[in-house]
């Protein structure tokens, strides 16, 4: 129950029409008796300003703001002349600018822990997936020969640092993508330098009187972008595996279910695997399970949210309570002993909610402090100083509760853990792994094409219900869909993730995953993680069959329920890359303006991909599915049969399975 100071009348959202999330609904109707809010409250009663939402609102100086009218967009200039080409371009390079330094300090991290590991100087963590050290070695042309894995590893370590650091030259990972596309690449003038240089010219010719040409704004944007997926994504994907182990398919169990009452529960949500890894040590040491015991638990439950819930899923079936929008309604169950945070997507909401249930809520992490959170710093060299403590917090907290605690019976089970270099063995087989069977069933039309759903949750549209629609719509047309961060858990809620939803898909991607005996819907990771799309679509490229380039591919992505602009840097660079890719929710930018166009058509001319854009989920499959149709077309592939949409009978029959 709440404290009588939070105490507020809420009346203004029904629960089972902001989220189709059962559990959330449950809690969101306890949230309301308890009088606490949410960002569901928040989102009702904040309006969006709508020349914000359409970028045409200019704050880079102070001769302003100047807010030009999305409605008449040439009506009028800014006070400097700048045009809504400018001022939007502008804005979007610095959302791009923004989400690709939160990927990029993530991996730079990550490179920080793996430096640590590989001089010494960190012992709590090691290299656990040799083999991937040496294909990674492999590939960015540092020597192997009788030299040790350590020897190895520095050198690695060194060639991962130009991600970052590299003043003039191309990424290191550059070199992974097919010849055609960094071609593309190279004639456009986006290949990327080092991440640091690329953000800090984002934002230098984004200042006013600086680049005032939309048309070449662009391509600091899609070069800034593709720092951060062939860049600071892809060198966290890459460490974390050979850190703590390339994922291999795992069952677990998501969603709030995973909560137990007679244990003290802990929850990790955030972004980095290593402070996760050492809550997972502390939660198995002896002494501490002991304390748990001597408290009264009948021990330790440790639990993952958001990404790193994810990773923590795909590496070792950690059980998974929710995504972004189940953050603050996990807490309302008053079984959360200790909430743990690091860094992005933690709502300073959640201050406020684990305080009506005396629930500590730990930051850890000095890039991301909140304003009345207890903060207990994680530090790689001695993790468990910081890991250990929270523990110790949670028992103590177990021991103290008062308040009478409701956890909602539902969980659900999934298959997860699907890295590109599982799906080369799962289809391939062990002494023959490869993407040929892949292609070979894209060819042959069992499989239509491959989509990525991928992305947050958003209070703008019914939590999971946008993602949910449109899986199943593709699934059915014969779609295999892959995805990453909180789509993944929409998705294995609904029963998805698992083999036996291969009923739900299209006679010919059943049939291959019948065959495979692997989920219609394959879950690959946190958001960096989306770099093993990417790598998965260099693969398909490299087995030939489905053309030159990862745009001749019949493939397409989606983020129907986004909310971050790490997930606009994300789109800018699958599109940049080659691949088709539909935001929902909103989309930044005004409509019928020539960066618009430039986004929407004029970067496919320039043998890109293009955005696209649709709220209703059906709609989003359509144009996904035609894309995918028209690049099978350009291949010569056997041409398009028709498209079966879900009806309400199909829905019915799948609801009641
Ligand atoms: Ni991605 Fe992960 Fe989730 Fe969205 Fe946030 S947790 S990095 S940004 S909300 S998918």
């Amino acid at each position: 129950m709440a404290k009588d100071k939070k105490v507020q009348k809420l009346d203004s959202i029904v629960p089972d029409e902001v989220t189709t999330c059962e559990t959330t609904q449950q809690m969101l109707s306890k949230a309301k008796m308890d009088g606490v809010e949410t960002a569901f409250d928040r989102a009702a009663a904040m309006k969006p300003c709508p020349i914000g939402e359409k970028s045409a609102c200019c704050k880079n100086c102070f001769m302003g703001p100047c807010r030009l009218n999305a409605k008449d967009p040439y009506g009028k200039v800014g006070v400097c002349g700048a045009t809504i080409d400018t001022i939007q371009s502008r804005n979007f390079g610095r959302m791009v600018a923004t989400g690709t330094a939160s990927h990029t300090d993530h991996g730079m991290e990550m490179l920080k822990l793996f430096r640590g590991v590989v001089d010494g100087t960190i012992k709590d963590y090691g290299i656990v997936d040799n083999e991937k050290l040496l294909d990674i070695a492999q590939e960015l042309g540092v020597p192997i020969q009788e030299r040790s894995h350590n020897a190895i590893a520095v050198d690695v370590c060194d060639e991962l640092e130009k991600t970052y650091t590299q003043l003039e030259g191309e990424l290191p990972f550059v070199k992974r993508a097919p010849a055609k596309t960094q071609e593309m690449w190279r004639e456009n003038g986006i290949v990327p330098r080092g991440a640091m240089r690329e953000i800090m010219e984002m934002m230098n010719r984004t200042h006013m009187g600086m680049d005032q040409d939309y048309a070449n704004i662009i391509k600091q944007i899609s070069r800034t972008a593709l720092a951060d997926g062939w860049g600071g994504s892809m060198v966290a994907t890459e460490i974390g595996d050979m850190l703590f182990g390339t994922p291999k398919p795992t069952q677990g169990e998501v969603n709030m279910g995973v909560l137990k009452e007679d244990q003290v529960n802990i929850i990790i949500h955030g972004h980095e695997p290593n402070l996760f890894e050492s809550m997972l040590i502390s939660v198995s040491d002896p002494a501490l399970i002991e304390a748990a015991q001597a408290a009264g638990a009948s021990g330790i439950n440790l639990v993952g949210m958001c990404c790193s819930g994810l990773e923590m899923l795909s590496r070792r079936g950690i059980p998974h309570a929710g995504n972004f929008m189940s953050t603050e309604a996990v807490l309302v169950t008053g079984a959360v002993d200790a909430f743990t945070v690091d860094v992005q997507c933690i709502k300073q909401g959640l201050v406020n909610v684990a305080d009506c249930y005396n629930t500590p809520l730990f930051t850890t992490n000095d890039r991301a402090h909140i304003e009345g959170a207890h903060h207990v710093e994680f530090h790689e060299d001695h993790p468990r100083e910081c890991t250990d403590v929270i523990v110790e917090m949670a028992i103590k907290r177990f021991k103290e509760r008062e308040a009478p605690i409701e956890i909602p019976a539902r969980k659900d089970t999934g298959v997860f853990g699907f890295s590109h270099e599982y799906i080369n063995y799962m289809l391939g087989g062990t002494f023959r792994g490869s993407y040929t069977p892949l292609n070979q069933n894209i060819i042959n039309g069992k499989i239509r094409g491959v989509a990525g759903v991928v992305g947050c949750t958003n209070p703008r549209v019914p939590q999971d219900e946008v993602h949910i629609e449109l899986v199943k719509e593709l699934i059915k047309n014969d779609v295999l869909v892959v995805q990453t961060g909180c789509a993944q858990i929409a998705l294995a809620k609904a029963g998805l993730s698992l083999p036996e939803a291969a009923h739900l898909a299209g006679p010919g991607l059943s049939e291959v995953c019948e065959a495979v005996g692997m989920p219609p819907v394959l879950g690959l990771g946190a958001c960096v993680d989306n770099t093993r799309i990417l790598t998965a679509a260099c693969n398909m490229v490299k087995a030939g069959g489905l053309g030159d380039s990862i745009s001749d591919l019949p493939v397409a992505g989606a983020a129907p329920e986004y909310m971050s602009e790490k997930a606009i840097a994300i789109g800018q660079y699958f599109v940049a890359s080659g691949v088709y890719t539909v935001f929902g929710v909103t989309f930044p930018i005004t409509e019928q303006t020539k960066f618009h166009d430039l986004l929407f058509n004029g970067l496919e001319e320039q043998g890109m991909g293009k955005w696209g854009f649709t709220k209703d989920p059906r709609e989003m499959a359509r144009m996904m599915i035609a894309h995918i149709e028209k690049k099978r077309e350009q291949l010569g592939l056997d041409v398009g049969k028709e498209r079966v949409l879900v009806d309400m009978a199909d829905r019915r029959a799948a609801e009641a399975h």
